[in-house]
């Protein structure tokens, strides 16, 4: 039996975005050779084709969010068809579509986890925090919310979308790379006390170190999802998103990042999300998505045996 059990599940949707054009990612990822990289790498892999939802009406902000109704019914088809492949025993990757996702991806997650006795680590790769509430917003965008929401700080049916209310306990949250975030969501951050790796921190003490605290705690009844924002990036190599914010990891960086969480042998669900094809350019910023999703999944150029 191969050592993945892979679904890949296309969410065509820029429902939460600033930008339009994500709902055109899981596309561009296919295109890229999201499925033949995984099989490669030994997965067993199902495309399971792309989630329905409710077009992007392209409206202003009510009551502080954008969409809102729409990004409820969105998650619902995420959460369901996250839980059912959980429940399957295979390992989901939501090919995104913009960061609002990761309210049904990681609320089905976390309650999966509850139901199998699991522990859960999510580490949330990206240029922002995602921690904005209506209150502090300063776009609407519910894709700067999710986990916010995920952690109980949102409008009713997005933070009663799970099993239980908050979905997901900030304690179990890795944030790693952050480079932007508004000046109430900083507040709001700290006195949440969510644990934030930003990127003044890897300048100074070093990816390798900043991964392994991330990682600290990780053992063999833990799960671990990885919601990768594309913009975690930098745009010098990952010009194909939304929001750009310059001082993002290169290549290497990044690299080693997924290297070190493909070491634990514990990841058990991915998003990948916010890649945005009407930016990018012939495609680059998609391939390279892929080919960190093939160091996620155990690509390696290591050739020197490390001393224990
Ligand atoms: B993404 C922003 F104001 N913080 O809330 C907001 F800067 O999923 C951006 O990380 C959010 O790409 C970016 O609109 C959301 C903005
Ligand atoms: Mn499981
Ligand atoms: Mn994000
Ligand atoms: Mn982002």
């Amino acid at each position: 039996m191969s050592k993945w059990r892979v679904s890949l599940i296309g969410v065509p949707t820029d429902i939460g975005a600033g930008h339009r054009g994500a709902s055109m990612g899981p596309e561009a990822l296919r295109v890229a050779g999201i499925g033949e990289a995984l099989r490669e790498r030994g997965a067993d892999v199902e495309d399971r084709g792309n989630l329905a939802g409710p077009y992007n009406p392209w409206l202003p902000p009510s009551d502080g969010y954008r969409h809102l109704d729409e990004v409820v019914a969105w998650n619902a088809a995420v959460r369901d068809a996250v839980a059912a492949e959980l429940d399957a025993g295979r390992l989901p990757i939501m090919l995104g579509g913009d960061h609002c996702l990761a309210i049904g991806s990681i609320g089905a997650v976390a309650a999966h986890c509850r139901k199998t006795d699991k522990k859960l680590r999510v580490l949330w790769l990206d240029a922002h925090a995602d921690f904005n509430t209506c209150a502090i917003t300063p776009s609407g965008n519910v894709h700067g919310m999710p986990v916010a929401c995920l952690c109980g700080y949102g409008p009713a049916p997005l933070v009663g979308m799970g099993d239980r209310t908050p979905m997901l306990d900030h304690e179990c949250v890795r944030q790693i790379g952050i480079r932007s975030v508004d000046e109430g969501e900083k507040r709001l951050v700290h006195d949440v006390g969510l644990e934030i790796y930003d990127m003044r921190y890897i300048d100074e003490v070093g990816m390798r170190k900043t991964m392994e605290e991330a990682l600290e705690g990780v053992d063999e009844n833990t799960h671990v999802h990885v919601s990768f924002d594309v913009d975690f990036l930098d745009p010098s190599i990952a010009p194909g998103v939304g929001t750009t914010v310059k001082g993002g990891p290169g290549y290497r960086e990044a690299q080693l990042v997924m290297e070190m969480i493909a070491d634990t042998g514990r990841m058990a669900s991915l998003d990948i999300v916010e890649l945005n094809p009407a930016f990018d350019k012939r495609n680059r910023t998609a391939k390279l998505a892929v080919d960190l999703v093939e160091s996620l999944f155990g690509k390696s150029t290591l050739m020197r045996q490390r001393g224990a």
